[in-house]
């Protein structure tokens, strides 16, 4: 890193990229010189610029301008209808109507805002900040809590390990810690090297994959459950895989702390000092109140792991320094929570809470930014205001909250009322691609009377919407691009230009609100520059050391430690563990709850109060796999972002006779008489969708694997050409605890097409 450096640097999720003059003078984006392991993927952003399915101008739902002033049953043909261009002006007034003439009618309640997405990595043009910053001037919106991504963990682990653990990247030490001290890592999920790609703002450096490999290297025995030996990567060291059945990971979870018990290996005065609740799941995994011991025996009747497995990697995770991490795909399943406390539990009988690098840990190399020994960026986001409308859903209620006016919602110990929505308002996410079975998706989204979607291409959600607005690309604008939990600053500056009637989202929502006369609150009298300025100030404000403004942006980036990154070694819960009463987590006993009487007291009999194996509707045990034999799995692509980056080069060129790749294991594929690269449906009785077919030899028979973010586009016939996994996939949630988003219980079948 030198101080002279001038750089045209573009931020994006994928990291970090130069802006440099391609050789027909078009600008190309380049890897950023200071990124060890820069992603190819997002080098590709600008064939987006041009492409045909960009929004290009402001557009209108022609069956919703016909039924203007007849607001009932417009929907009718939302998603089938085609679009009318109209001027900004037009628009303007048009969305402006809409909202005042909801808020005054029915109040704010029924106007859904929480538009739930990733948009851009800039912390200024940040899509959701800024249309809820809007929504809040104009009075509120209804909301929604949590994530897709980590969406049962956020609920349980506030009741079990305390708030202050709650976050993605709260619980796992730091690479260089479980390198210099655990002698074991157990990895159920593994590790899907190309989401360490990303990060939700960006990153200067990737490191995971390297940090991985020292793991490996320092002599760390790996072993990685999952039904896919894709998710144990060749690394400098032992790698073992075992395979099991989907969504099983809990049974082995448990059998693992019930040869604990059994054996006499529990750490009991680590377990009387920092746990409460032991002696339900202890009477739980003895074999009450079914009269089943949770042994070895038991949990490869439900996952196909050999008892012996179980039983030898239960004493050795008890016997050495050791860890063990579960991916966050585990929690976005029907029961998604129980893994997760089961390992917490697992990790306090084994004494392994708080030592060095030891533990549990929740997403490892599931982003960049997990287990990074580094300082942390703290720093401002367009400030959103203060939301005076109560009402909310857990993120992934959204088809229940459209379906269902007036009806009532459990939640972690609540009931929700679900108002009557009238509005929808989205920007900067696409849950046509996010939201579980689409088909029902696109049914609900009929019931509002108006929805508009920010865009600035052709997706599914916009081709669903009444007014979509054409947004401009990252790389058309100037912004400060930052992760929270990275260290680098990121001068994004602008490679290309707007087209005509292509506006930023702050600029089209500022435009709105002088048509409500709230521009002047909206946009406070500063310019882009000015905010710019304002938000790197706010950053200037935590971390001094930063440069000023002008150097900063004329240098290209900013950042803490980056010349001689200083590691900053955690492992959480340490403090606790060292000293639980001077330290004590925010649960209701400050304790480690293996047991917790809140939830108990819940009465869900999908969620008890500790720990359990609960069958699920959709797995390879489940009577209806008699019709759906195979269990679908949906990790993210390697090749985009979720939808995004779809239309450009990565992600068309891993396609396969124009289709997405839906991979089975040798035997299921010759069973149905499917050869590779031959087109074929997957479906169940959710939907059906068009796919080719990829034949991996390290999958288990009866898993098939087709990664997210196709575009959902039924024909005719309802067979989704785009192969989008969330087509087949059910909204049934995690748990009525959490409400989670639980895709990865789904069973479908295949056929020749
Ligand atoms: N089956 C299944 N489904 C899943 C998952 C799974 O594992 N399996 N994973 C889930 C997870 S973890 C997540 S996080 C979600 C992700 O779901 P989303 O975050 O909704 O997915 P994206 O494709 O990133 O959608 C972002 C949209 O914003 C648009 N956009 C980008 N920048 C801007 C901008 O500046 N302004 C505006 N107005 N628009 C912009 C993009 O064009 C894109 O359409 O998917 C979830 N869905
Ligand atoms: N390139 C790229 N990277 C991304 C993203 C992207 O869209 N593209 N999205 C980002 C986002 S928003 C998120 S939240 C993270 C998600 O990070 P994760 O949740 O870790 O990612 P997934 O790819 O859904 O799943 C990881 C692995 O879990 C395994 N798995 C699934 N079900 C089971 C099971 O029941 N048992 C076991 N043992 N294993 C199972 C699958 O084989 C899969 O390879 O990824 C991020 N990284
Ligand atoms: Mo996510």
């Amino acid at each position: 890193m030198t101080a002279d450096e001038r750089l045209h640097l573009f931020g994006s999720h994928f990291g970090t990229y130069e802006v440099e003059a391609g050789p027909d003078g078009r600008p190309r984006l380049l890897p950023f010189r200071h990124d060890p392991a820069p992603s190819p993927t997002g080098a590709a952003f600008l064939d987006l610029a041009d492409h045909p399915l960009r929004v290009r101008h402001p557009m209108v739902r022609r069956g919703w301008l016909t039924a203007k002033g007849r607001p009932q049953g417009r929907g009718a043909e939302r998603g089938r209808d085609d679009f009318v261009a109209v001027t900004w002006p037009e628009a303007a007034r048009l969305v402006a109507g809409e909202i005042a003439r909801v808020s005054g009618d029915y109040g704010n309640a029924a106007i859904f805002g929480g538009s739930y997405g990733w948009a851009s990595a800039g912390r200024f043009h940040h899509a959701q900040s800024q249309l809820k910053r809007f929504l809040n001037l104009c009075g509120g919106f209804t909301s929604s809590v949590n994530t897709y991504s980590y969406g049962a963990a956020a609920v349980l682990l506030p009741h079990v390990i305390g708030r202050e653990y709650q976050g993605a990247t709260d619980t796992a030490p730091s690479w260089d810690q479980i390198a210099a001290h655990a002698r074991l890592l157990i990895s159920f999920g593994g590790f899907r090297l190309s989401n360490a790609q990303v990060e939700a703002g960006g990153t200067g450096q990737h490191r995971a994959e390297a940090a991985l490999a020292d793991v490996a290297r320092a002599g760390c025995r790996i072993v990685v459950f999952s039904p896919t030996g894709a998710d144990a990567p060749g690394l400098p060291g032992r790698v073992e895989h075992v395979p099991l059945r989907p969504g099983t990971d809990a049974a082995v979870l448990i059998a693992m702390a019930q040869v604990l018990l059994a054996e006499g290996r529990t750490d009991t005065e680590a377990l009387a000092r920092l746990t409460v609740g032991h002696e339900a799941f202890a009477a739980y995994l003895a074999g009450s109140p079914d009269g089943q011991p949770k042994t070895p025996e038991w949990a490869e009747g439900i996952s196909g792991v050999p008892a012996a497995t179980i039983r030898e990697l239960a004493r050795a995770y008890a016997q050495v320094p050791a860890l063990v991490n579960l991916s966050w795909s585990l929690q976005r399943s029907r029961h998604g929570e129980q893994p997760y406390w089961a390992a917490i539990a697992l990790a306090a009988m084994a004494g392994q809470v708080g030592r060095p690098g030891c533990g549990f840990a929740f997403g490892l190399t599931a982003v960049s930014s997990v287990g990074q020994p580094i300082r942390r960026l703290k720093g401002p986001a367009v400030t959103q205001g203060r939301n005076p409308v109560s009402s909310f859903i857990p993120v992934a209620r959204i088809t229940e909250l459209l379906e269902n006016p007036g009806g009532t919602l459990d939640y972690d110990g609540q009931r929700l009322a679900l108002p009557n929505i009238r509005l929808v308002h989205w920007a900067g996410g696409n849950p046509f691609h996010h939201h579980q079975d689409l088909n029902r998706l696109a049914a609900a989204f009929r019931r509002p009377e108006t929805v508009i979607v920010h865009e600035s291409v052709w997706t599914a959600t916009a081709r669903h919407a009444d007014i979509v607005l054409p947004a401009s690309l990252p790389f058309e604008r100037d912004d400060v691009a930052a992760a929270s939990r990275d260290n680098w600053l990121i001068a994004s500056r602008r490679v290309l230009a707007t087209p005509p009637d292509v506006r930023s989202d702050h600029d089209m929502l500022a435009l709105i609100a002088r048509e409500l006369g709230l521009d002047a609150a909206f946009t406070e009298g500063r310019s882009e520059e000015d905010w710019l300025r304002h938000l790197y100030a706010g950053y200037r404000d935590a971390h001094p050391e930063l440069p000023d403004f002008d150097t900063f942006w004329a240098r290209g980036y900013a950042g803490l430690d980056l010349g001689a990154p200083a590691p900053a070694p955690t492992t959480p819960l340490a403090d606790f563990a060292r000293d639980p009463d001077l330290h004590p987590l925010s649960t209701p006993s400050g304790r480690i709850e293996i047991g917790s009487s809140t939830i108990a007291a819940f009465g869900y009999d999908d969620c008890p109060g500790h720990p359990a194996w609960l069958e699920p509707e959709e797995w390879l045990g489940a009577p209806l796999a008699g019709t759906y034999p195979l269990h679908l799995l949906s990790p993210q692509p390697e090749h985009r972002l979720h939808s995004q980056l779809e239309l450009a080069g990565p992600s068309q060129q891993a396609k396969v006779t124009g289709c997405e790749v839906l991979l089975l294991s040798p035997q299921d594929a010759a069973a149905r008489g499917l050869a590779a690269g031959e087109q074929a449906t997957v479906f169940n009785a959710r939907g059906r969708a068009l796919v080719a077919i990829g034949i991996d030899n390290r999958l288990s028979p009866g898993v098939a694997v087709l990664p997210t973010g196709g575009w959902y586009a039924p024909n005719e016939q309802g067979l989704d050409l785009g192969g989008n996994p969330n087509t087949l996939s059910s909204i049934r949630p995690t748990s009525r605890l959490a409400q989670g988003t639980a895709p990865n219980a789904c069973l479908v079948e295949v056929v020749s097409r």
